[in-house]
C-alpha cells in the first residue's frame, strides 16, 4: 500500500507563482552566455540529462557511533524508503534510481520489490553488500575481517553474501555490484598487509565470477574507519591493482569522504579516467574525513574540479567512461529528503558549470603555461550562477522549480509521521 504523495497540482501551482521570474531569469543568464559563444539551450538539455542515485539507507537518519537522533516520519522499511525516493525524484527529476543495500533491505519477495519501486517510477541502480557489521543469526563474526578474514570459512560466507546480491540485484535489474569492506587492522603487527591483499584478491575472484556477462563490480576504498592503523583497501592505489588484477568488470569507485584531507580527488579522477578503471562516485562532502556531508555544502570547487574532469572524459571521448553516480550521505541534522533534494541539485550545479569551462581558451592557456588566465577560465565557469539552468531543466522535466518549499507546503513529512508510527531500531543509519 502506497501512502501519501504529493499531488502534482501542487507542483504546478507553485510552478505557476515563479515561472514568470524564472524565465526572465534564463532570458538574461542566456544572452550573457551568448555573448560568449554558449548555447543555453544546449546547457540545459545536458543538465536534464545527468541522473544521480539515492541510496535507499540514505533517506533515513544517519547516524555516529556516538548516537542517532531520528526524525518524524522515517520510512521503516524498504518499501517506505522507495516512497521517500520517489518523493525526491517527483520534486528534482534527476533521481530515477535508487541504490539498494543488503541485508538492511532485504525482502521475501524481490519480484515485489522490483514491481513496488516500478510502480513508483524508480529503477535499481548499484547493489551494496554488507560485510561491515553482524546480522542477527549470523554464523560466523566479521569483527576481524570479512573478504580478508585470516579464517577460509569467514572470507566463504563473505564471498556467498556478495553472490546473493548479486543474484537479487538480477532480479532487480541492477548491473553493478559496490563492495565495500570495512577489512583492516587498529595496530602495527595486527595483519600480514600482503597476506590481507592476497586474501582480498582471492575473494574477489570468487565474486568476480559470479557476476553476470553484462555487470561490474565496483570496488570501493576507504582510507580509513573502522580499521584505524590500516586498511586493506585504502586508497585508489590498491583499488587500481585490484580492480586491474580482477579483470575489466572490475571498477574504482571513487566516495569523495575516503580520503585524507586535502588529496586531489579530481587528479584521481583523471588517471582512473584515463586508465578505464573509473566505476563512479559516491558523492558527499567533507571538512574532516568520511563526513558524509551534503553534496557542495564545504568544497564546492573541489566538486567542481572533479566534473570538470568528468566534462573532459565526455568532451575528448575517453573510451569506456560511462561512470555510475551515487549520493553517499548522512542526514544526522536535516530532513533527508531535503538534504538529498539540495545535494543532488548540487551536484547538477557543479556539472553545468563545468560544461560552461571554455575548454579551447584553458587549453591554449595551459599549452603556453599561462597559470593566471588557466585558473581565471575555470573561475569564470565556476562563479556563474547557473540557477536559472537548473530550475528550468527541472520544470522542464516536470519537476519543481524549488523543490524545498513545495516539500514544506506540502506537510509530506508530517502526513508521514502520522502514517508511520516510528519502531525503535531502524537500522543501517551509519555509512
Ligand atoms: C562506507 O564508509 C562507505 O561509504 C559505503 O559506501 C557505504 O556507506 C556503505 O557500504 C553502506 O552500504
Ligand atoms: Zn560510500
Ligand atoms: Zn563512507
Amino acid at each position: 500500500m502506497t501512502g501519501y504523495r504529493i499531488d502534482d497540482g501542487l507542483v504546478a501551482e507553485h510552478n505557476a507563482v515563479l515561472e514568470a521570474e524564472l524565465a526572465a531569469d534564463y532570458e538574461h543568464l542566456g544572452a550573457k552566455l551568448a555573448r560568449s559563444g554558449r548555447d543555453i539551450e544546449a546547457i540545459t538539455a545536458e543538465v536534464q540529462r545527468f541522473k544521480v542515485a539515492v541510496p535507499t539507507w540514505g533517506v533515513g537518519t544517519g547516524g555516529t557511533r556516538f548516537g542517532r537522533f531520528p526524525g518524524p516520519g522515517e520510512p521503516r522499511n524498504v518499501f517506505e524508503k522507495l516512497e521517500d525516493c520517489a518523493t525526491i525524484q517527483q520534486l528534482v527529476r534527476c533521481a530515477p534510481t535508487v541504490s539498494p543495500h543488503f541485508p538492511w533491505d532485504r525482502v521475501e519477495d524481490v519480484t515485489e520489490l522490483k514491481e513496488r519501486a516500478q510502480a513508483l517510477g524508480l529503477g535499481f541502480d548499484a547493489v551494496n553488500s554488507n560485510t561491515f557489521q553482524d546480522q542477527r543469526g549470523q554464523k560466523l563474526s566479521y569483527k576481524f575481517g570479512s573478504l580478508t578474514h585470516t579464517d577460509p570459512a569467514v572470507r566463504a560466507q563473505a564471498v556467498q553474501h556478495n553472490i546473493e546480491c548479486i543474484e537479487i540485484g538480477r532480479k532487480l535489474g541492477s548491473k553493478a555490484l559496490t563492495v565495500w569492506i570495512a577489512d583492516g587492522a587498529n595496530f602495527p603487527g595486527q595483519q600480514h598487509l600482503t597476506k590481507a591483499f592476497e586474501r582480498y584478491l582471492d575473494s574477489m575472484r570468487q565474486i568476480y565470477a559470479a557476476l553476470p556477462e553484462d555487470w561490474s563490480v565496483f570496488l570501493e576504498h576507504k582510507l580509513y574507519e573502522p580499521a584505524f592503523y590500516t586498511t586493506v583497501i585504502a586508497d585508489w592505489g590498491s583499488s587500481y591493482l585490484a580492480a586491474t588484477a580482477l579483470g575489466p568488470k572490475a571498477l574504482c569507485l571513487v566516495d569523495l569522504g575516503h580520503h585524507a584531507p586535502n588529496v586531489n580527488i579530481e587528479q584521481i579522477v583523471a588517471r582512473l579516467i584515463q586508465f578505464e578503471k573509473l566505476a563512479g562516485f559516491h558523492f558527499n562532502d567533507s571538512k574532516y574525513g568520511d563526513d558524509d556531508l551534503d553534496s557542495g555544502s564545504i568544497d564546492p570547487f573541489r566538486l567542481f574540479l572533479v566534473f570538470h574532469e568528468l566534462v573532459n572524459a565526455v568532451v575528448e571521448q575517453r573510451p569506456g567512461f560511462a561512470p555510475a553516480y551515487m549520493m553517499d550521505q548522512s542526514h544526522n541534522v536535516t530532513d533527508p529528503i531535503e538534504s538529498l533534494m539540495s545535494s543532488a541539485i548540487a551536484l547538477q550545479r557543479a556539472y553545468a558549470k563545468a560544461l560552461l569551462v571554455d575548454r579551447d581558451a584553458l587549453s591554449a592557456y595551459q599549452e603556453s603555461n599561462d597559470a593566471i588566465m588557466a585558473l581565471e577560465t575555470l573561475k569564470r565557469a565556476f562563479e556563474t550562477d547557473v540557477g536559472p539552468i537548473l530550475a528550468t531543466a527541472r520544470m522542464r522535466a516536470g519537476g519543481a522549480i524549488d523543490p524545498l518549499a513545495v516539500y514544506r507546503t506540502s506537510g509530506y513529512r508530517a502526513r508521514k509521521d502520522a502514517e508511520r508510527p516510528q519502531t525503535p531500531n531502524l537500522g543501517g543509519g551509519i555509512v
